[in-house]
């Protein structure tokens, strides 16, 4: 098979080496009603799996694939490694930017059918092998006319390029049946404050989403609208920071019914957050959509983009996955590069096998943890005090009111214990 000649499609076997066979991830599995693959809804990363060179801030390309190259020839035989990649892995899912999956032509024109034309080509791969599109996107950040933002440009040329950019490929979404659409900001931000005038910019990025969400409503696009959040890199800021700035964003500019957001743990966590409260506020805010489930190594501070490898951690954030009802449009995305020295293709293969095992045991233990109910159980007896009809009645009336029951009433807080050593022995039965 090409690039991966000799690598046989991936098997469930929890006898199996777990690189050339999934121990844990057994796509037909029923868990609560859905199947694994029902619940986890994997896909690939084009950028990261086939376009990436290995560079790093000190060195460049240490891969050497045979699609790497600027013409439409190089741009097909990438589309069919891709597909072959998909087939061995059990044809997930897969997300694309315009970039990765066509060559830059000479003028906008060109680059649009350069578009058109791969969108064909992947669209009839997909009809010949079942895998479907989770996401498409733009890439509004690394060609050099977005250095200084896309929607958010002091240059209104920049803005209209974009616009043209983001229109061809939620065209091409659309084309491919893709069940999201998702923007990142990476350029939309600054660098330094001193030439930034923040206000306008700002507006400029509330005015281009609502022209995108108008435009993919209006050409029958019926997929998710998704903002992936990041608080920094490229840009010193970004302006959709994390979950609560992107809501109060969406708020401000009306947009909260309709665009909903894509959670990445490394971004979460480069927010100063961890990626569970991520979740858990998107979904308290009905704002949770999808997930990038690609970490960050946790000494060098940056976006390293590493597949998911601990179990614990993954388990906590599909807990908030399931306690928000596990996905509709969304799925597990692997945005998630090798380390610049892995250059064998069984380097590709494994790092998606280990990632889909990591996560189907922390799914596993996660749907255990709910199913079980013992940490709901114990988290509404922490509240079970609003359940009486005066503490409930406090919420609907006055301050005074509140105020005037600790001397009716006698009131006198008795402090009780979070048990948080507790709760985290009891995670630890699952994981
Ligand atoms: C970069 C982002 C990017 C988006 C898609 O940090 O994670 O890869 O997922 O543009
Ligand atoms: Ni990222
Ligand atoms: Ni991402």
């Amino acid at each position: 098979m090409g690039y991966f000649e000799g690598i046989a499609p991936i098997r469930f076997d929890p006898d199996g080496d777990g690189i050339t066979t999934f121990r844990h991830y057994d796509a037909d599995e029923v868990l609560g009603g859905r199947t694994m693959a029902e619940h986890l809804r994997f896909a690939v990363a084009w950028w990261h799996g086939f376009a990436w060179p290995g560079g790093d801030p000190f060195g460049g390309q240490t891969f050497e694939r045979p699609w790497f190259g600027d013409t439409m020839d190089h741009a097909r035989a990438k589309a069919d490694a891709a597909f072959d990649l998909f087939a061995i892995l059990g044809q997930p899912y897969f997300c694309w930017h315009d970039a990765d999956i066509r060559p830059e032509g000479d003028d906008f024109a060109q680059s649009r059918a350069n578009l058109e034309a791969m969108i064909d080509h992947i669209g009839g791969r997909m009809e010949e092998t079942g895998t479907k599109c989770l996401w498409g996107t733009a890439n509004l950040f690394s060609h050099r006319r977005f250095m200084a933002g896309a929607a958010t440009n002091p240059d209104p040329d920049v803005f209209a390029y974009a616009a043209a950019t983001v229109k061809a490929c939620i065209d091409g979404t659309h084309r491919l049946g893709g069940e999201n659409y998702v923007l990142w900001g990476g350029r939309e931000g600054y660098e330094t404050l001193l030439n930034t005038d923040l206000k306008r910019e700002r507006e400029q990025a509330g005015r281009f989403l609502s022209m995108v969400v108008d435009y993919a409503r209006k050409v029958g696009f019926d997929g998710t609208i998704l903002i992936e959040p990041k608080p920094q890199e490229p840009t010193k800021h970004q302006y959709d920071y994390d979950v609560a700035t992107v809501y109060g964003f969406l708020k401000d500019f009306g947009l909260e019914a309709e665009v909903k957001v894509n959670v990445e743990q490394g971004h979460a966590i480069l927010a100063g957050h961890s990626f569970e409260h991520e979740l858990a506020l998107a979904s308290a805010l009905g704002i949770f959509g999808s997930i990038d489930m690609n970490r960050n190594d946790y000494q060098s501070g940056w976006d390293t983009d590493q597949f998911p490898n601990s179990v614990p951690e993954v388990a906590l954030a599909y807990y908030e996955v399931l306690r928000a009802g596990g996905f509709t449009t969304g799925g597990t995305n692997f945005d998630a590069k090798l380390r610049r020295q892995s250059l064998d293709p069984i380097d590709l293969v494994a790092a998606h096998v280990g990632a889909m095992d990591v996560c189907a045991r922390g799914l596993r233990a996660a749907h255990a943890m709910l199913e079980d109910g013992v940490l709901e159980d114990l988290r509404a007896e922490r509240y079970a005090g609003w359940d009486e009809d005066a503490a409930a009645a406090m919420l609907s009336g006055t301050l005074e009111q509140a105020a005037a029951r600790v001397e009716a009433e006698g009131i006198e807080p008795r402090p009780r214990s979070g048990r948080q050593e507790r709760l985290e022995a009891i995670v630890n039965r699952y994981v």
